[in-house]
């Protein structure tokens, strides 16, 4: 298998944790989103992922898939040791809520196309898109804080896939100074999953492409 990655990006982050989670080494393919305005759009890799996104996970088929969700609840199925959702269903819709709660609501308007949208085609200053993107994460992370449970995970004793959305979120609002001293629940919560190896090693800045 390969893995497209970027080490900035959350998105490929949260396969990485998923990967490491399973146990799983994929070759990792750096596609540096900034270099030439996106090496992602470019026709190489255009021609396996059409949304031109990361990450994207090639299996050894050919097959390419997309989106970090699929992708990391296809590992989940095949590797269903350790399980990234609950059995019980009331419990799996929870966790699946906490994850969407970041990887549909707050990550999507904070992403690097938006931003650059704001920026170049809407004419926003640099300080405006800063404050959305602090908005953003601060109305999230105020109902994430309101749902997590008491840890020391985000839904409780095991890992599941709302600790692998919530940690690069978390990641990206330290990298862009969002104060989060009204989120306690949030900081243990990511604070207990960096200590586990899966977590550490798929750190941006633990890859190969960091910078
Ligand atoms: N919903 C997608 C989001 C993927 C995404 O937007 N990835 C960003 C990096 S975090 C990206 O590739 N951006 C490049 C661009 O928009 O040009 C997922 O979960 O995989």
């Amino acid at each position: 298998m390969k893995l497209y990655t970027y080490f900035r990006s959350s998105a490929a982050y949260r396969a990485r944790i998923a990967l490491n989670l399973e146990g799983l080494a994929p070759e990792m393919i750096p596609v540096h989103l900034q270099k030439e305005g996106g090496l992602n759009r470019k026709p190489a890799y255009r021609a396996g992922n059409p949304q031109m996104r990361l990450p994207a996970l090639e299996l050894d088929s050919g097959e390419v898939l997309i989106q970090s969700l699929a992708i990391i609840e296809y590992l989940d199925e095949l590797h269903p040791q350790p399980p990234l959702l609950p059995r019980d269903p009331l419990a799996r819709a929870k966790v699946r809520a906490l994850a969407q709660v970041i990887a549909c609501d707050i990550h999507p308007l904070n992403n690097t196309a938006p931003l650059r949208y704001l920026k170049h085609q809407l004419g926003q200053e640099q300080a405006k898109i800063d404050a959305w993107y602090h908005h953003w994460i601060l109305e999230g992370f105020d109902a994430l804080e309101a749902l997590l449970g008491p840890g020391p995970y985000a839904f409780g004793s095991e890992v599941t896939l709302a600790d692998v959305c919530l940690v690069p979120q978390v990641a990206n609002a330290r990298r862009f100074k969002v104060p989060l001293d009204k989120f306690p629940k949030i900081v243990a919560a990511d604070a207990a999953c960096n200590k586990l190896a899966a977590f550490e090693k798929a750190r941006p800045e633990n890859q190969p492409d960091a910078e």
